[in-house]
């Protein structure tokens, strides 16, 4: 399957720097309140709004953000399914993930086969992304029944992104999970890189400038921020914006596997 539109802007936008990529709720506690904040998200500089997230159930109300999202902003729409249920019109693009960590077999495989007809049928463009989840605890973590890779076990994550790599899978996303109280280490994304040369996606507890740098550096292709996006943090976006963009990842280009493509 050849990159559609969306993956090549993204690749394009990539060249001159990581991303930001907000994360919107798609159950939010007033109408207006996604539009408002893909607004300033935009504003302040980011590449695409992200909508969905693992414990959004209502379809109807997620179809309806998207709508206005997209009626609103500029940049693409992205969704972010946690079950088959996150598979709605209107978006440009979706996340078409495997918890590739997961234990439930529904996860990894089902929900896809279960969802895939939809995004076909909705002209939705496929991202193929491995989801991996970090660490406990997290919303993430206990819906997608997944072992969490333990944040200071950065070549299991490695490995997983290279098995990614030899089945196809053009992204990768680390995911810590929403509101996580430590982000994905630095030191597992360098590890990562090395290992695929896939859109590298990280998220979860990123909430300043430093994280979002650290990030970058490590080699993320992109950031994603939520949580704080959410609580009213919108004027701080913009600094991390920069602090991605302006970041030079520091990666070992002798790291075994970097250079050879699948
Ligand atoms: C969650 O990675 C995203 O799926 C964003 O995490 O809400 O912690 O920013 P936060």
């Amino acid at each position: 399957m050849a990159a559609g539109r969306v993956e090549e802007l993204l690749k394009r936008e990539r060249r001159g720097g990581a991303l930001l990529f907000a994360l919107i709720d798609s159950e939010p506690s007033r109408p207006s309140e996604p539009v408002e904040l893909a607004l300033a998200a935009e504003r302040a500089g980011a590449s695409a709004i992200l909508v969905g997230g693992s414990s959004a159930t209502d379809q109807f109300g997620m179809a309806r953000v998207v709508r206005d999202v997209k009626k609103a902003a500029g940049i693409p729409v992205i969704l972010f399914p946690g079950n088959v249920t996150g598979v709605v019109p209107g978006a440009d693009a979706i996340l078409f993930s495997s918890l590739l960590n997961s234990e439930n077999p529904y996860f990894i495989s089902q929900a896809q086969a279960l969802g895939a007809p939809n995004v076909l049928r909705l002209g939705l463009e496929p991202l193929p992304t491995a989801y991996l989840v970090v660490g406990e605890g997290t919303s993430a973590w206990f819906v997608g029944s997944a072992r969490g890779i333990p944040h200071e076990k950065p070549q299991i994550a490695a490995a997983y992104a290279l098995a990614a790599r030899f089945m196809g899978m053009r992204f990768v996303y680390l995911e810590a999970g929403s509101g996580a109280k430590k982000a994905v280490p630095p030191g597992m994304i360098r590890a990562v890189r090395a290992a695929t040369d896939g859109f590298l996606i990280v998220g979860g507890g990123i909430r300043d400038a430093r994280a979002a740098r650290a990030a970058a550096e490590a080699g993320a292709d992109a950031v994603v921020v939520g949580t704080l996006l959410e609580a009213g943090g919108a004027g701080r976006l913009g600094p991390i914006v920069r602090a991605a963009r302006g970041a030079r990842p520091k990666i070992n280009k002798r790291a075994p596997g970097r250079r050879r493509r699948a």
